[in-house]
C-alpha cells in the first residue's frame, strides 16, 4: 500500500477501535489459516423467489406475515447500481469523498476518503477488517446520489417511519463496503424491525436462527473460552458448528445457513437472529422498515425504547395514518401503557433528583444499580454519568462504542455518548472484548 494510505488507514483504525493494537490486526492470521474453509459448509435450503413469480399479496402471505426468511432475485440486475456500485466503477466517481468507517469513543462518526479504503480493501489482511458502513449518504452532499442508483423493491415500501422527518428518524438504509472477513457478528435489528439486504457484488455467508432462539445459544456463550476473538470470522469458523451440532439445538431452533450471491436481495424478519461474514469484497445497500404487518412488534420496541419519538409518531399517525394510531392506542389499552408525557416526566425527574440529594446528604455510599426507565430517556443509549452499572458487571468494563445500528443514538444525543449501551429494558448488555457490536 501507499505509505500514505497506510498512515490513514492506521489513523482510522486507531481511532475506530481502540481496544486494538495497531499490530494486532492480523495476529491470528485468520487469512492463512482459516483460508477458504468458510465456504466449505452444507448450506440449508432457503426459498429463492424471482419478483416476476410473486406478488406483494403473496410476499406479504407467504414471508412477511409468517415471518420466514427468503431471498429475492431478478431485482438487482435492473438498479444503476448493478453497473455503478462494481468496485472500480465506483471508486472513479467517488475516489476523494468520505465514507464513514466507524466511530470513535465519543460515538462521532470518522470518515475516510474512498480512494484510501479501497486500496486496503485490495491489500488488506487483518482479521476482522474495517467495514465501510455509511448511513448518512443521503443526507451529504456528494453521496445522496446513492439513492438514485437502487429503489426499495414493491415489497417493502410502506414503512412507518417515513412519516418522521429526517432530522428525527432512527437511522434506517446503510450503504456498505465489506472487505473479505469482515462482517457482523451475531445480532437482532433494532426496534424489531424487517430488514432486506440487496447484494451487488462479492458474497456474503449468513445464517439465521428463529425468533425466540435464546441470546445465549445463538452466541454459543458455551463454546467461548477465555481470551477467545469474539469477532465474524471465529463465529463462523468455530463457535457455529459446535451450536450446529449440538443435538439439543437442533430440535429447537431453526436455523440456516446460506451464501447470498450477487444480485440477491435478502428478506430478514422481524425477531431472525443472524451474523454475517463477507467471503469475498462485497458492496451492498441494506434497509430496515417497520410495516403494518409487524406493526405491534415495532410500536412496542418504539414506545419503549425511544418514548419521545412514540410521540411523535403517534401524532403523525393521527394526522396522516389513522389505521396506525387505532392499533397504536389499542395496544397501549391493552398493556395498560401510559405513554411519555413531558410535563410529568420533568416533575418526576425534580422529585428524583431532590430525594437523591436528601440520600446523598444523608449517607454518602449511595451506589444505586439499573436504571429507572426515566433514566432510558429517549435513546437505547444513555450518558454513563447518570447510569453507574457497569462496574457491577462482574468482569465486564465499560467499553467503547462501536459503529453500526444497533448502538446508534440520535443525533442530538451524540455528544453525549459515552461506554454504556442500555438495552430495551434499561439493561446493559454484552459489555464484553471491548466490542460492541451487537447485542
Ligand atoms: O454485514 C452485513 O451485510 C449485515 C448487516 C446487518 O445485518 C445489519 O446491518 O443489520
Ligand atoms: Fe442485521
Amino acid at each position: 500500500m501507499d505509505p500514505r494510505t497506510i498512515k490513514k488507514i492506521g489513523k482510522l483504525k486507531q481511532k475506530v477501535r481502540t481496544d486494538i493494537k495497531l499490530g494486532h490486526w492480523n495476529r491470528f492470521n485468520y487469512h492463512e489459516t482459516v483460508g477458504d474453509d468458510l465456504e466449505k459448509f452444507k448450506p440449508d435450503f432457503i426459498r429463492r423467489v424471482h419478483v416476476d413469480d410473486i406478488s406483494q399479496k403473496e410476499f406479504i402471505e407467504s414471508y412477511e406475515k409468517p415471518r420466514r426468511p427468503c431471498m429475492l432475485k431478478g431485482i438487482c440486475e435492473k438498479w444503476p447500481a448493478w453497473k455503478r456500485w462494481l468496485p472500480e466503477n465506483f471508486q472513479s466517481v467517488y475516489k476523494d469523498v468520505k465514507f464513514k468507517c466507524g466511530e470513535d469513543d465519543e460515538g462521532y462518526a470518522v470518515r475516510i476518503k474512498l480512494k484510501y479504503f479501497m486500496e486496503y480493501m485490495r491489500n488488506q489482511k487483518d482479521d476482522s477488517p474495517v467495514y465501510l458502513f455509511e448511513s448518512s449518504f443521503d443526507d451529504r452532499k456528494f453521496t445522496k446520489d446513492l439513492l438514485l442508483d437502487y429503489n426499495v423493491p414493491k415489497f417493502f415500501r410502506e414503512n412507518i417511519f417515513n412519516l418522521l422527518n429526517d432530522k428525527i428518524r432512527p437511522p434506517y438504509r446503510w450503504f456498505l463496503i465489506g472487505p473479505k472477513y469482515s462482517g457482523t457478528t451475531v445480532h437482532l435489528d433494532p426496534l424489531s424491525t424487517n430488514a432486506w439486504n440487496a447484494l451487488l457484488y462479492g458474497r456474503k455467508r449468513w445464517v439465521l436462527f428463529s425468533p425466540n432462539t435464546p441470546r445465549h445459544v445463538v452466541k454459543g456463550i458455551r463454546y467461548f473460552r477465555k481470551g477467545d476473538d469474539d469477532e465474524a470470522v471465529p463465529y463462523f469458523h468455530k463457535i457455529l458448528p459446535k451450536i450446529r451440532r449440538d443435538n439439543e439445538l437442533r430440535e429447537n431452533v431453526e436455523m440456516f445457513e446460506f451464501i447470498q450471491y450477487p444480485g440477491e436481495i435478502i428478506f430478514v424478519p422481524h425477531g431472525w437472529w443472524h451474523a454475517v461474514v463477507n467471503l469475498d469484497d462485497t458492496v451492498a445497500v441494506t434497509q430496515n422498515y417497520g410495516s403494518y404487518v409487524n406493526f405491534e412488534n415495532v410500536w412496542r420496541k418504539v414506545r419503549r425504547g425511544r418514548k419521545r419519538l412514540a410521540v411523535k409518531l403517534l401524532q403523525k399517525f393521527r394526522k396522516h395514518c389513522p389505521r396506525y394510531a387505532d392499533l397504536a392506542e389499542s395496544l397501549n389499552r391493552e398493556d395498560n401503557y401510559e405513554m411519555y408525557d413531558k410535563a410529568k416526566h420533568s416533575k418526576k425527574r425534580k422529585r428524583r433528583k431532590e430525594a437523591e440529594n436528601n440520600t446523598t446528604t444523608s449517607s454518602s455510599s449511595d451506589t444505586s444499580s439499573s436504571p429507572s426507565s426515566s433514566d432510558i430517556d429517549d435513546g437505547l443509549i444513555c450518558n454513563a454519568s447518570h447510569v453507574q452499572f457497569p462496574e457491577r458487571i462482574p468482569g465486564f468494563k465499560p467499553v467503547k462504542l462501536s459503529m453500526n445500528k444497533f448502538t446508534k443514538a440520535p443525533k442530538d444525543e451524540r455528544g453525549k455518548i459515552s461506554n454504556v449501551f442500555v438495552d430495551d429494558s434499561g439493561n446493559p448488555r454484552e459489555l464484553h472484548n471491548n466490542k460492541f457490536r451487537s447485542y
